[in-house]
């Protein structure tokens, strides 16, 4: 009995997909070329495969689990069961137009033609907004669409804004945002069940330990108290005295961006030595 998950072959989704299963403690050749691989330690099955054809084996059973962004998903709508948010890949769906133009609003869009590999999700915005407009499926270079008069405006996925802004274009309205996900069959057995809730469980403690930092300081003892204070949610660090008198050596758990947010005003408390360290993994 094994699970099988279906990550992408080679594209933006598949060294994360590989890294987040290999922080999971899970063991696996990845190698050019393969289409499958066995686990050597826990009961997976990973399978390599174009991002878009993910939904459909994951809802006719022949991958238990898949991972793909959620973009692809809701484009496919196929019947899978979303289990996780990821938290890489991320970027938004986004209606783009001309940079010339003077975007008013989604009025603009009116009668106009938009270019996409998205008309499934691109459709369903439109009819929300109560705007009309003639959608162009088309497979791939959606941005160059405007410039060779193919049409008005595409909605295409964007993350720095690079593309866009290369070919002339502006973002006027997001679609959607989107991470990877974790998709799960919608009729897992009950021991693929049990595999997955254990994957979960990695995956949740590397989750975790992505967003935390595991930091030491030194502190003059009479301030330890407001140096406590200054840790966002912590309601007892590790404290141990030091050799040198009057001194303590302190030790917590915080959440990266709250800690960019405090550094001065820990060393303003006279906090010296500070050590931020990264965790591996974190279990509550
Ligand atoms: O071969 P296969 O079909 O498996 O891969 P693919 O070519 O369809 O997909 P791939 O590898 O390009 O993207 C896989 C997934 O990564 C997407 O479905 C999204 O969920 C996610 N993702 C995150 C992105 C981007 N960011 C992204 N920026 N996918 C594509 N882009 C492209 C976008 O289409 C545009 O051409 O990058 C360009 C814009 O990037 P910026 O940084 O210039 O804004
Ligand atoms: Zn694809």
């Amino acid at each position: 009995m094994k699970l099988k998950i279906a990550i992408q072959k080679s594209g933006r989704l598949y060294d994360d997909s590989v890294k987040l299963l290999k922080e999971c403690g899970i063991e696996f050749n990845n190698g050019v070329n393969r289409l499958r691989s066995e686990a050597i330690n826990f009961p997976l099955e990973v399978l390599f495969l174009r991002d878009d054809d993910i939904p459909q084996y994951v809802a006719d059973g022949v991958a238990d689990l898949g991972i793909v962004g959620a973009n692809v998903l809701g484009e496919k709508r196929k019947a899978v069961t979303a289990v996780e948010q990821l938290g890489f890949a991320r970027c938004r769906l986004s209606i783009a137009v001309p940079a010339k133009d003077n975007y008013s609003g989604t009025g603009w869009l009116q009668g106009k033609r938009i270019a996409t590999t998205y008309p499934v999700l691109l459709k369903t915005f439109l009819s929300e907004q109560g705007i009309c407009a003639d959608i162009h499926e088309i497979s791939g270079s959606v941005e160059i669409a405007p410039g060779i008069g193919l049409a008005d405006a595409i909605c295409d996925l964007v993350s720095s804004g690079s593309t866009l802004f290369l070919n002339g274009l502006q973002e006027a309205e997001v679609v959607m945002r989107s991470e990877a996900i974790l998709i799960a069959r919608p009729d897992l057995p009950d021991l693929q069940q049990q595999l997955l809730n254990q994957l979960l469980f990695r995956i949740r403690a590397v989750k975790r330990s992505r967003k935390h930092k595991y930091i030491l300081m030194n502190v003059p003892d009479e301030k330890i108290a407001q140096v406590t204070q200054l840790l966002p949610g912590i309601k007892s660090p590790t404290i141990m005295s030091l050799v040198k008198k009057g001194w303590s050596s302190l030790h917590t758990v915080v959440q990266e961006d709250d800690f960019w947010d405090i550094i001065e005003n820990l060393k303003e408390q006279g906090a010296e030595g500070i050590l931020v360290i990264p965790i591996e993994k974190m279990i509550v």
